[in-house]
């Protein structure tokens, strides 16, 4: 262990095969005076309480302004937004990714398996992405199995946290989509941005007066909000809402060999500026849901980030 942590280094206790002979004592000190004697003069570093408030705030508010011109933004951090947003960022470091994401916890539907057990199902060939982001697994023929589905979900968001042109901007919520005219897109609208709001904010519009939004402008949108919930389908309901589509198909019963093909093929650019991946898609196509395996959110990311640097490279 490196000096400067010495202070955490296991006080080297009498082992229990080795019985002090006498007073109990090693080296004329006993357990309890070692371990004294290493934290009885530990304290941390000085610190003024002003320091950690400034320290935060700045970078919060360096990155609301960096990000306020992104190049993409990626709409829900649960696996089909953090593997798109991985899949991104690591092709495109050059790229300024911001991830909005409505709950305090990102990581969606993906930190449990199914019906509160733990373990994770992918079907193969959505081994790949595990093997591409260090997750293990167990092989099992036809799919494998993370042992608990917050491994997969703590490892693929460690990964996108740690690229630098990635931030995420949790507790916060997409209010509504910024829309340019566009005669030549179907609906006569480019998708240009998103409106956002602390989540908490967006909670109580009903009952606080004239909570303005923000903004972040980028010329991809990527929406992975889920199936229809209390926060899902959130982009595609907005595109109906305001005429840039005319409906949604509704997501269909469960058919996992149906559902997960589907979704990954059918993930695509829906209106000039928004693609749309995950459960989210499933609302707009009447696709099938899966349930619990996940192979297709993994690989439905993999295939809106390609979807993304299309039409980024246009
Ligand atoms: O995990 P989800 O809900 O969505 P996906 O598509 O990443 O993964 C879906 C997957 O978990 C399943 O549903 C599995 C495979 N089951 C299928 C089945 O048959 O039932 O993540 C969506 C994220 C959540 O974290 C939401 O909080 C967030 O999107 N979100 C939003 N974030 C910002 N602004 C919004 N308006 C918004 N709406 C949702």
């Amino acid at each position: 262990m490196s000096p400067a942590l010495d202070f955490i280094e296991p006080v080297a206790l009498p082992h229990k095969g080795v019985v002090p002979v006498g007073d109990g004592k090693v080296n004329g000190k006993s357990a309890v005076d070692v371990a004294d004697g290493k934290w009885k003069d530990f304290t941390f570093q000085p610190i003024r309480e002003s320091q950690i408030a400034r320290a935060m705030a700045r970078r919060y508010f360096d990155d609301l302004d960096k990000y306020a011109e992104s190049d993409i933004v990626i709409v829900g951090a649960g696996s089909c937004g953090l593997s798109t947003a991985y899949t991104l960022a690591k092709a495109r470091p050059d790229l300024k990714i911001a991830i909005i994401e409505a709950s305090v916890s990102p990581g969606g539907g993906a930190w449990l398996g199914g019906q509160l057990f733990s373990a994770m199902i992918m079907r193969k060939p959505a081994d790949a992405f595990l093997s591409e982001i260090g997750v293990p697994f167990e092989e099992e023929g036809n799919y494998v199995i993370v042992k608990h589905a917050a491994l997969f979900t703590s490892t693929l968001l460690s990964k996108v946290l740690a690229f630098p042109n990635v931030k995420l901007f949790n507790a916060t919520s997409v209010e509504d989509l910024i829309t340019r005219k566009d005669e030549s897109a179907p609906g006569g609208l480019r998708i240009a941005g998103v409106v956002t709001n602390w989540t908490l904010v967006a909670m109580h519009h009903d009952d606080q007066s004239c909570m303005d939004p923000s903004t972040i402008n980028a010329p991809i949108i990527v929406s992975t909000t889920g199936h229809d919930g209390p926060f899902g389908a959130f982009s595609v309901k907005r595109l109906v809402s305001m005429g840039a589509i005319d409906k949604l198909g509704g997501m269909r019963g469960l058919d996992m060999n149906t559902a997960e093909d589907a979704i990954v093929k059918g993930t695509r650019e829906i209106v000039p500026g928004l693609i749309v991946g995950g459960m989210e898609l499933s609302e707009v196509d009447g696709a099938n849901r899966m349930g619990p395996t996940f192979g297709a959110m993994a690989l439905s990311g993999v295939k809106a980030a390609e979807e993304a640097l299309a039409v980024f490279e246009l």
